[in-house]
Protein backbone atom coordinates (compact mmCIF):
# COMPACT_ATOMS: atom_id res chain seq x y z
CA UNK A 1 0.00 0.00 0.00
CA UNK A 2 0.96 3.66 -0.93
CA UNK A 3 1.01 6.53 1.41
CA UNK A 4 -1.39 8.66 -0.98
CA UNK A 5 -3.79 10.71 0.46
CA UNK A 6 -7.94 11.08 -1.08
CA UNK A 7 -10.11 13.57 -0.27
CA UNK A 8 -14.31 13.18 -0.63
CA UNK A 9 -16.02 16.47 -1.79
CA UNK A 10 -12.34 18.19 -2.12
CA UNK A 11 -14.24 21.56 -3.82
CA UNK A 12 -16.41 22.56 -0.87
CA UNK A 13 -15.73 24.83 1.81
CA UNK A 14 -13.68 22.24 4.10
CA UNK A 15 -12.21 20.59 1.38
CA UNK A 16 -10.95 23.24 -1.02
CA UNK A 17 -8.53 24.20 1.99
CA UNK A 18 -7.48 20.95 3.03
CA UNK A 19 -6.40 20.09 -0.58
CA UNK A 20 -4.27 22.64 -0.69
CA UNK A 21 -2.68 22.46 2.53
CA UNK A 22 -2.29 18.39 2.77
CA UNK A 23 -0.48 19.08 -1.16
CA UNK A 24 1.72 21.77 0.43
CA UNK A 25 2.63 19.42 3.08
CA UNK A 26 2.78 15.69 1.78
CA UNK A 27 3.54 16.98 -2.35
CA UNK A 28 0.63 17.73 -4.99
CA UNK A 29 0.56 13.64 -6.20
CA UNK A 30 0.20 12.43 -2.84
CA UNK A 31 -3.00 14.09 -2.24
CA UNK A 32 -5.77 13.09 -5.00
CA UNK A 33 -8.93 15.80 -4.93
CA UNK A 34 -12.21 14.20 -5.99
CA UNK A 35 -15.98 15.57 -6.37
CA UNK A 36 -19.07 15.18 -8.20
CA UNK A 37 -18.03 18.78 -9.58
CA UNK A 38 -14.81 20.53 -10.67
CA UNK A 39 -13.59 22.77 -8.32
CA UNK A 40 -11.75 26.32 -8.27
CA UNK A 41 -9.17 27.09 -10.77
CA UNK A 42 -6.60 26.60 -7.93
CA UNK A 43 -7.51 23.75 -6.06
CA UNK A 44 -7.98 22.02 -10.32
CA UNK A 45 -4.61 23.51 -10.58
CA UNK A 46 -2.91 22.06 -7.81
CA UNK A 47 -3.07 18.67 -8.48
CA UNK A 48 -4.90 15.26 -9.59
CA UNK A 49 -8.56 15.22 -9.80
CA UNK A 50 -10.84 12.34 -9.80
CA UNK A 51 -14.99 12.91 -10.61
CA UNK A 52 -15.86 10.65 -8.03
CA UNK A 53 -19.50 9.91 -6.29
CA UNK A 54 -18.69 8.95 -2.47
CA UNK A 55 -22.01 7.10 -2.52
CA UNK A 56 -20.91 4.88 -5.66
CA UNK A 57 -19.19 2.47 -3.83
CA UNK A 58 -17.06 0.56 -6.95
CA UNK A 59 -16.13 3.90 -8.32
CA UNK A 60 -14.48 5.01 -5.07
CA UNK A 61 -12.95 1.63 -4.81
CA UNK A 62 -11.38 1.96 -8.54
CA UNK A 63 -10.38 5.54 -7.29
CA UNK A 64 -9.07 4.10 -3.98
CA UNK A 65 -7.47 0.96 -5.99
CA UNK A 66 -5.57 2.78 -8.71
CA UNK A 67 -3.73 5.37 -6.47
CA UNK A 68 -3.31 2.86 -3.62
CA UNK A 69 -4.93 5.63 -1.09
CA UNK A 70 -3.93 4.95 2.33
CA UNK A 71 -6.01 7.94 4.22
CA UNK A 72 -9.27 8.91 3.05
CA UNK A 73 -10.82 12.66 4.53
CA UNK A 74 -14.83 12.43 3.45
CA UNK A 75 -15.91 15.49 3.19
CA UNK A 76 -18.77 15.30 0.77
CA UNK A 77 -22.38 16.02 3.00
CA UNK A 78 -25.78 17.91 3.08
CA UNK A 79 -25.45 20.53 5.10
CA UNK A 80 -28.13 21.40 8.25
CA UNK A 81 -30.30 24.11 6.14
CA UNK A 82 -30.23 22.06 3.09
CA UNK A 83 -31.12 18.77 4.15
CA UNK A 84 -34.20 20.08 6.16
CA UNK A 85 -35.29 21.24 2.19
CA UNK A 86 -34.02 16.95 0.76
CA UNK A 87 -34.43 14.82 3.78
CA UNK A 88 -34.03 11.42 2.36
CA UNK A 89 -31.14 13.02 -0.41
CA UNK A 90 -29.68 14.43 2.79
CA UNK A 91 -29.53 10.92 4.33
CA UNK A 92 -28.96 8.71 1.41
CA UNK A 93 -26.03 11.08 0.53
CA UNK A 94 -24.35 11.57 4.29
CA UNK A 95 -25.20 8.04 5.55
CA UNK A 96 -24.17 6.05 2.39
CA UNK A 97 -21.03 8.14 1.56
CA UNK A 98 -19.90 6.93 5.40
CA UNK A 99 -20.86 3.52 4.81
CA UNK A 100 -18.46 2.95 1.44
CA UNK A 101 -15.83 4.71 2.93
CA UNK A 102 -15.88 2.58 6.82
CA UNK A 103 -16.28 -0.36 4.85
CA UNK A 104 -13.26 -0.03 2.69
CA UNK A 105 -11.27 0.38 5.89
CA UNK A 106 -12.84 -2.84 6.65
CA UNK A 107 -11.74 -4.78 4.05
CA UNK A 108 -8.18 -3.04 4.40
CA UNK A 109 -8.45 -1.33 1.05
CA UNK A 110 -7.65 1.74 3.00
CA UNK A 111 -5.57 2.31 6.43
CA UNK A 112 -7.03 5.49 7.85
CA UNK A 113 -10.58 7.84 7.96
CA UNK A 114 -10.88 11.46 8.56
CA UNK A 115 -14.65 11.97 8.29
CA UNK A 116 -16.21 15.22 10.45
CA UNK A 117 -19.07 15.55 12.50
CA UNK A 118 -20.83 18.80 13.64
CA UNK A 119 -22.65 20.64 16.72
CA UNK A 120 -25.74 19.26 14.71
CA UNK A 121 -25.36 16.15 16.78
CA UNK A 122 -26.99 18.27 19.87
CA UNK A 123 -30.49 19.07 20.28
CA UNK A 124 -32.73 21.30 22.57
CA UNK A 125 -32.42 19.13 25.84
CA UNK A 126 -28.88 19.31 25.68
CA UNK A 127 -26.99 21.69 28.06
CA UNK A 128 -26.09 25.00 25.86
CA UNK A 129 -23.40 26.64 27.55
CA UNK A 130 -20.14 25.05 27.52
CA UNK A 131 -21.58 21.72 25.96
CA UNK A 132 -19.69 18.59 27.48
CA UNK A 133 -18.22 15.54 25.41
CA UNK A 134 -20.68 12.99 26.65
CA UNK A 135 -23.96 14.44 27.27
CA UNK A 136 -27.41 14.40 26.21
CA UNK A 137 -27.74 13.71 22.00
CA UNK A 138 -31.36 14.35 20.58
CA UNK A 139 -30.63 15.97 17.26
CA UNK A 140 -33.77 17.89 15.83
CA UNK A 141 -32.54 18.36 12.21
CA UNK A 142 -32.40 15.73 9.37
CA UNK A 143 -28.30 16.48 9.51
CA UNK A 144 -27.88 16.10 13.29
CA UNK A 145 -29.62 13.20 13.30
CA UNK A 146 -27.80 11.57 10.19
CA UNK A 147 -23.95 12.82 12.17
CA UNK A 148 -25.25 11.38 15.10
CA UNK A 149 -25.98 7.79 13.66
CA UNK A 150 -22.17 8.30 12.03
CA UNK A 151 -20.31 8.96 15.28
CA UNK A 152 -22.02 5.73 16.53
CA UNK A 153 -21.16 3.68 13.40
CA UNK A 154 -17.33 5.07 13.36
CA UNK A 155 -16.88 4.39 16.88
CA UNK A 156 -19.04 0.77 15.88
CA UNK A 157 -16.35 0.21 13.25
CA UNK A 158 -13.18 1.05 15.37
CA UNK A 159 -14.41 -1.20 18.59
CA UNK A 160 -15.50 -4.53 16.58
CA UNK A 161 -13.58 -4.08 12.91
CA UNK A 162 -10.30 -2.17 14.22
CA UNK A 163 -11.08 0.78 11.87
CA UNK A 164 -8.76 3.55 12.47
CA UNK A 165 -11.63 6.20 12.12
CA UNK A 166 -11.31 9.59 13.49
CA UNK A 167 -13.46 12.39 13.92
CA UNK A 168 -14.26 16.53 15.07
CA UNK A 169 -17.42 17.61 15.54
CA UNK A 170 -16.93 21.18 13.75
CA UNK A 171 -18.64 24.15 14.91
CA UNK A 172 -19.51 26.95 12.40
CA UNK A 173 -16.64 27.40 9.52
CA UNK A 174 -15.42 30.57 8.37
CA UNK A 175 -13.71 31.16 5.19
CA UNK A 176 -12.94 33.07 2.42
CA UNK A 177 -11.33 30.49 -0.66
CA UNK A 178 -14.49 28.95 -0.53
CA UNK A 179 -18.44 29.65 0.03
CA UNK A 180 -20.08 27.29 2.39
CA UNK A 181 -22.74 26.17 1.20
CA UNK A 182 -26.57 25.26 3.21
CA UNK A 183 -25.65 25.38 6.22
CA UNK A 184 -27.23 27.27 9.14
CA UNK A 185 -23.91 29.29 10.31
CA UNK A 186 -23.63 30.33 6.78
CA UNK A 187 -24.01 33.74 7.67
CA UNK A 188 -20.55 34.33 9.39
CA UNK A 189 -19.16 34.15 6.03
CA UNK A 190 -21.91 36.10 3.92
CA UNK A 191 -21.56 38.96 6.35
CA UNK A 192 -17.88 39.45 5.89
CA UNK A 193 -18.15 39.69 1.54
CA UNK A 194 -21.61 41.94 2.23
CA UNK A 195 -20.39 44.63 4.47
CA UNK A 196 -17.19 44.83 2.13
CA UNK A 197 -19.64 44.39 -1.25
CA UNK A 198 -22.56 46.22 0.43
CA UNK A 199 -21.75 47.96 3.34
CA UNK A 200 -24.98 46.06 5.00
CA UNK A 201 -26.11 42.75 5.87
CA UNK A 202 -29.66 41.30 6.68
CA UNK A 203 -29.23 38.16 8.83
CA UNK A 204 -31.02 35.23 9.08
CA UNK A 205 -30.77 34.27 12.49
CA UNK A 206 -31.34 36.92 15.19
CA UNK A 207 -29.06 39.61 16.99
CA UNK A 208 -28.66 37.44 20.20
CA UNK A 209 -28.02 33.76 18.61
CA UNK A 210 -24.71 32.72 20.29
CA UNK A 211 -23.24 29.78 18.14
CA UNK A 212 -19.63 28.43 18.16
CA UNK A 213 -17.57 29.49 15.43
CA UNK A 214 -13.75 28.25 14.41
CA UNK A 215 -12.26 30.26 11.81
CA UNK A 216 -10.98 27.77 8.73
CA UNK A 217 -6.98 27.55 9.63
CA UNK A 218 -7.74 26.34 12.92
CA UNK A 219 -10.18 23.47 11.33
CA UNK A 220 -7.45 22.14 9.16
CA UNK A 221 -5.12 22.22 11.82
CA UNK A 222 -7.28 20.29 14.27
CA UNK A 223 -8.03 17.74 11.39
CA UNK A 224 -4.61 16.91 10.62
CA UNK A 225 -3.44 17.32 14.18
CA UNK A 226 -5.27 14.62 14.95
CA UNK A 227 -4.93 12.85 11.80
CA UNK A 228 -1.25 12.45 12.85
CA UNK A 229 -1.67 11.97 16.58
CA UNK A 230 -0.70 8.26 18.25
CA UNK A 231 -3.63 6.06 17.77
CA UNK A 232 -3.30 5.33 21.19
CA UNK A 233 -3.82 8.76 22.61
CA UNK A 234 -7.35 9.15 20.68
CA UNK A 235 -9.31 8.01 23.57
CA UNK A 236 -12.72 9.06 21.62
CA UNK A 237 -13.66 6.84 18.29
CA UNK A 238 -17.36 8.74 18.15
CA UNK A 239 -16.19 12.39 17.30
CA UNK A 240 -14.80 14.88 19.82
CA UNK A 241 -15.74 18.41 20.75
CA UNK A 242 -13.63 20.84 19.04
CA UNK A 243 -13.90 24.95 20.12
CA UNK A 244 -12.19 27.84 19.46
CA UNK A 245 -14.56 30.89 20.03
CA UNK A 246 -18.59 31.69 20.34
CA UNK A 247 -20.27 34.91 19.20
CA UNK A 248 -23.74 36.13 18.08
CA UNK A 249 -24.68 38.31 14.72
CA UNK A 250 -24.83 41.42 17.13
CA UNK A 251 -21.17 40.30 17.89
CA UNK A 252 -19.95 39.72 14.46
CA UNK A 253 -21.16 43.38 13.76
CA UNK A 254 -19.43 44.67 15.73
CA UNK A 255 -16.21 43.27 15.32
CA UNK A 256 -16.76 44.35 11.39
CA UNK A 257 -17.64 47.61 12.10
CA UNK A 258 -14.54 48.36 14.33
CA UNK A 259 -12.59 47.97 10.57
CA UNK A 260 -15.72 49.36 8.34
CA UNK A 261 -17.74 52.40 10.99
CA UNK A 262 -20.37 52.76 8.41
CA UNK A 263 -21.20 48.94 8.09
CA UNK A 264 -25.30 48.35 9.03
CA UNK A 265 -27.07 44.72 9.94
CA UNK A 266 -30.45 44.04 10.13
CA UNK A 267 -32.03 40.93 11.53
CA UNK A 268 -34.86 38.72 9.33
CA UNK A 269 -34.64 35.39 10.99
CA UNK A 270 -36.38 32.44 8.94
CA UNK A 271 -36.60 28.71 9.38
CA UNK A 272 -32.85 28.51 10.00
CA UNK A 273 -33.45 30.01 13.21
CA UNK A 274 -35.12 27.72 14.70
CA UNK A 275 -32.17 25.10 13.96
CA UNK A 276 -29.38 27.67 15.10
CA UNK A 277 -32.00 27.58 18.88
CA UNK A 278 -31.50 23.80 19.26
CA UNK A 279 -27.67 23.76 18.90
CA UNK A 280 -25.18 24.58 21.86
CA UNK A 281 -23.82 28.24 22.23
CA UNK A 282 -20.41 27.19 23.76
CA UNK A 283 -18.25 23.87 23.32
CA UNK A 284 -15.83 22.01 26.61
CA UNK A 285 -13.24 20.65 24.27
CA UNK A 286 -11.07 19.74 27.29
CA UNK A 287 -10.83 16.06 25.69
CA UNK A 288 -9.03 16.99 22.32
CA UNK A 289 -6.95 19.36 24.44
CA UNK A 290 -5.76 16.80 26.89
CA UNK A 291 -5.62 14.24 24.08
CA UNK A 292 -4.45 15.67 21.31
CA UNK A 293 -3.05 18.80 22.33
CA UNK A 294 -5.74 20.79 20.45
CA UNK A 295 -5.15 24.95 20.95
CA UNK A 296 -6.96 27.22 18.54
CA UNK A 297 -4.85 30.19 17.52
CA UNK A 298 -7.86 32.64 16.22
CA UNK A 299 -10.60 34.21 17.86
CA UNK A 300 -13.20 36.60 17.08
CA UNK A 301 -11.61 39.98 16.21
CA UNK A 302 -8.42 38.17 14.70
CA UNK A 303 -10.95 36.33 12.49
CA UNK A 304 -12.60 39.72 11.40
CA UNK A 305 -9.09 40.95 10.07
CA UNK A 306 -7.63 37.79 8.18
CA UNK A 307 -11.80 37.73 6.59
CA UNK A 308 -11.97 41.72 5.20
CA UNK A 309 -7.80 41.29 4.56
CA UNK A 310 -8.00 38.25 1.90
CA UNK A 311 -12.11 39.23 0.87
CA UNK A 312 -10.28 42.56 0.13
CA UNK A 313 -7.33 41.03 -1.73
C1 LIG B 1 -24.15 23.84 9.35
O1 LIG B 1 -24.46 24.98 9.70
O2 LIG B 1 -24.96 23.00 8.92
C2 LIG B 1 -22.69 23.42 9.49
C3 LIG B 1 -22.44 22.78 10.80
C4 LIG B 1 -22.41 23.58 12.03
O3 LIG B 1 -22.26 21.59 10.85
N1 LIG B 1 -21.85 24.56 9.31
Amino acid sequence: MGHTILILGACGQIGTELTLVLRERYGSDSVVASDIREGSDALMASGPFEMVDATNYSALEDVVMHYEIEEVYLMAAMLSATAEKFPMRAWNLNMNSLFNVLNLAREKKIGKVFWPSSIAVFGTTTPRENTPQNTIQEPSTVYGISKQAGERWCEYYCHKFGVDVRSLRFPGLISWKTLPGGGTTDYAVDIYRKALSQGSYTCFLSANTRLPMMFMDDAIRATIELMNSDAEAISVRSSYNLAAMSFSPAQIASSIQRHLPDFSIRYQPDFRQEIADSWPMSIDDSRSRADWGWKPEFDLDRTTEEMLRSLKN
